[in-house]
């Protein structure tokens, strides 16, 4: 039996009326991540985030990884969501952000909240991938994919991932050994670990740490003189330099380089009698 018009009517004002109600919430949580990020660079820290499939194992993760962080200022903590965390590698500070896990066949209902959730993860400067290594193999290529394919959907591409192969307790050596080998060449950058027995994290760190350091923003001007040539051309050989404004006595440069370069620029920067300044990325 079909709806009369006066039913149809009925009903698809109510549906309306729902779909208002979802959009202006989603509205509202926007705005309130937005705030958070905002107070976020202006702490100066760079940021993580968790990604993967539901019960890979990314929050069991994110409370290993945090769990040892010194208290810090309460005041900080009120101004981050509860989804994210400070945490320490070798007296470093970053923030840890846990996020919702990929469902498959999401309902097209979902999709809309699932994504603003996942926006968060454009903003990290690292992108923990967590997959659970105790799957068959053709599924966890499959989340993989999907997982990295969504990331460039929501605009994360460029945003160094580090592949986390969970839960390796479950397997024997000889397991873990053939997967990790089937996963190298599809995988980004993977690690083995077990976050429910704290297994490998201390390696998981010391990588995490290596991909953030690789990735330094620095910025200089030095004045214009015969010598600024032939160092302009030797930094834009070993650095990413991202702009460089000529103004009529001096040269202003932003670039992107591990901080050993920077350091070196630096020290041949203050030799040309210019100014130099390091800024962590995307801040
Ligand atoms: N054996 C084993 N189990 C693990 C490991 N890490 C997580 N688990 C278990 O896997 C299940 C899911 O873990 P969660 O950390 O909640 O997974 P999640 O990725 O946060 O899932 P969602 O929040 O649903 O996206 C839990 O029962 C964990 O105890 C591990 O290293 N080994
Ligand atoms: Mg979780």
């Amino acid at each position: 039996m079909g709806l009369g018009a006066y039913e149809a009517d009925v009903y698809y004002d109510a549906v309306n009326r729902q779909i208002q109600t979802i959009r202006g919430k989603l509205k509202k949580i926007r705005e309130k991540r937005l705030l958070h990020r905002e107070r976020r660079a202006e702490l100066g820290f760079l940021s993580i985030s968790l990604a993967g499939y539901t019960s890979a194992g990314k929050s069991s993760l994110f409370n290993a990884l945090t769990e040892e962080t010194t208290r810090v200022d309460k005041a900080l903590f009120t101004t981050l969501s509860t989804k994210t965390r400070l945490m320490e590698i070798s007296k470093r500070q970053f923030l840890l952000t846990d996020t919702v896990g990929f469902i498959d066949r999401l309902p097209l209902t979902l999709i809309e909240a699932f994504q603003s959730t996942l926006e968060e993860t454009i903003y990290s400067d690292l992108i923990l991938l967590v997959l659970d290594l105790s799957e068959p193999l053709e599924k966890i290529e499959k989340k993989n994919s999907i997982c990295l394919e969504t990331m460039e959907h929501i605009g994360a591409l460029g945003i160094p991932v580090i592949t986390v192969l969970n839960k390796i307790d479950l397997l024997s050596e000889a397991e873990t050994k053939q997967k990790l080998e089937e996963l190298k060449t599809k995988t980004k950058n993977p690690i083995l670990i077990s976050a429910l027995y704290r297994i490998n994290l201390e390696r998981l760190k010391q990588e995490i740490l290596k991909k953030l350091e690789d990735y330094i923003q620095a910025s200089f001007s030095v004045p214009l003189t015969e010598e600024t040539m032939p160092f302009m051309s030797w930094v834009h050989e070993s650095a990413d330099v991202k702009e460089a404004k000529f103004m009529s006595d001096s040269v202003q440069v932003v670039f992107e380089a591990n901080p050993l370069f920077a350091e070196k620029v630096r020290k041949r920067v203050e030799e040309l009698d210019g100014k130099f300044g390091t800024k962590p990325k995307n801040q």
